[in-house]
């Protein structure tokens, strides 16, 4: 793959500049994060949103096991990000607070914080443009199981919806008759109002590079997209994204990770059925994903895909 490289970055280099533009989070995790520092919530992640173990057992830093998406190395293309592997199992249900269990879902969040708090993060993460990198790959020790709903990357704001959100499986239907979805097998890019804005199959042993773009003053996203070494390329035109509530009440925590709705349970009640927080089927399986490249930069001075390479932000 890297073979291919340059001859791509001459063709690209038409439109592209080189510049670094201001990296608002880093969550590309250098190889002194220990699980330690996972365990204790240390900056640049909060691990709470988890089961009932401690988070480095849920998620796991691979140090030199595992290479991280190719696309933010630079020379001499040492690796010197870890990569992030994020699990569940039939542990997994979080108890807010520390009550009200989750038993409908199975999840491990990853939440972006800095100095120890996602609220600090969010005015200066979500100001202007700005865009929100992560790479994902899977896991092939512990498949998903894609009858299922998996939220996986999301920004949510206090009132529960998300500003945009990454989706693989069979959207949750409180049909017992529901068939598993076509694309199930798909990841999808969903808007506030969760129309799809960009689908492409989740095929093992790749890296699939995502950046969406998100104007907080006019509401508006764009979806970049690549695989592996291949740098970023506008997926989407620039797209009205107003359901999201203006201002501080449409912004919030930038998560990623694996949550996992169950199926309808065809024995609750329709109130129950419903009530996916709290209810449903849950096989109680060993789950996960990879992520590596996780962070949020200003669109100030473009978008960054790739080898130092930047590019305009995707307009009207
Ligand atoms: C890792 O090393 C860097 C550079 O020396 C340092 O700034 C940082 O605090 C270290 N991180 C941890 C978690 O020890
Ligand atoms: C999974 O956890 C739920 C809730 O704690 C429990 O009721 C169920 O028996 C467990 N299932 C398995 C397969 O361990
Ligand atoms: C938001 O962006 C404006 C304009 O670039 C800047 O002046 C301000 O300091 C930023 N706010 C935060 C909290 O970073
Ligand atoms: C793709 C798209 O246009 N999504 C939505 C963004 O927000 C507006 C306003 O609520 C919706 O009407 C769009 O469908």
């Amino acid at each position: 793959m890297l073979a291919r490289i340059p001859k791509l970055l001459v063709l690209a280099a038409v439109s592209l500049r080189v510049a670094a533009t201001p990296v608002l989070f880093d969550g590309r995790i250098p190889h002194n994060y220990t699980q330690a520092n996972l365990d204790n919530s240390q900056d640049p992640f909060l691990t709470v949103v988890k089961g009932t173990e401690s988070a480095s057992h849920y998620t796991k830093l691979e140090g030199n096991e595992m290479a991280p998406t190719p696309l933010w190395r630079v020379f001499p293309f040492k690796a010197d990000e870890q990569v992030i592997s994020v699990s569940i199992d039939n542990t997994s249900v979080f108890s807010p607070g520390g009550n009200n269990p989750q038993y409908g879902f199975r999840r491990t969040d990853i939440i972006a914080e800095r100095d120890g708090s996602p609220s600090t993060l969010i005015p200066i993460m979500e100001n202007g443009t700005t865009v929100f990198h992560f790479s994902i790959k899977a896991d092939t020790k512990h498949f998903l199981d894609y009858r299922h709903e998996y939220q996986i990357v999301f920004i949510e704001p206090s009132d529960g919806s998300h500003v945009f959100g990454i989706q693989l499986g069979t959207p949750f239907s409180s049909d017992p008759n529901a068939r598993p979805a076509k694309d199930a097998h798909f990841f999808k890019v969903l808007d506030h109002s969760l129309n799809v804005l960009f689908r492409t199959p989740f095929i093992l042993g790749v890296w699939y590079n995502f950046a969406i773009q998100v104007d907080w003053e006019a509401r508006t996203l764009g979806v970049w997209y690549s695989i592996e070494g291949f740098p970023l390329v506008p997926v989407t035109g620039l797209i009205e994204n107003t359901s999201q509530q203006e201002g501080g009440a449409g912004k919030g925590e930038f998560h990623f990770g694996v949550l996992k709705l169950p199926l309808v349970n065809p024995s609750d009640t329709p109130e129950q059925q419903g009530d996916v927080v709290h209810f449903g089927i849950q096989e109680g399986t060993t789950e996960g994903l990879h992520y590596s490249g996780v962070f949020v930069e200003s669109g100030e001075k473009g978008v960054s895909v790739g080898y130092g390479l930047t590019s305009h932000p995707i307009r009207k």
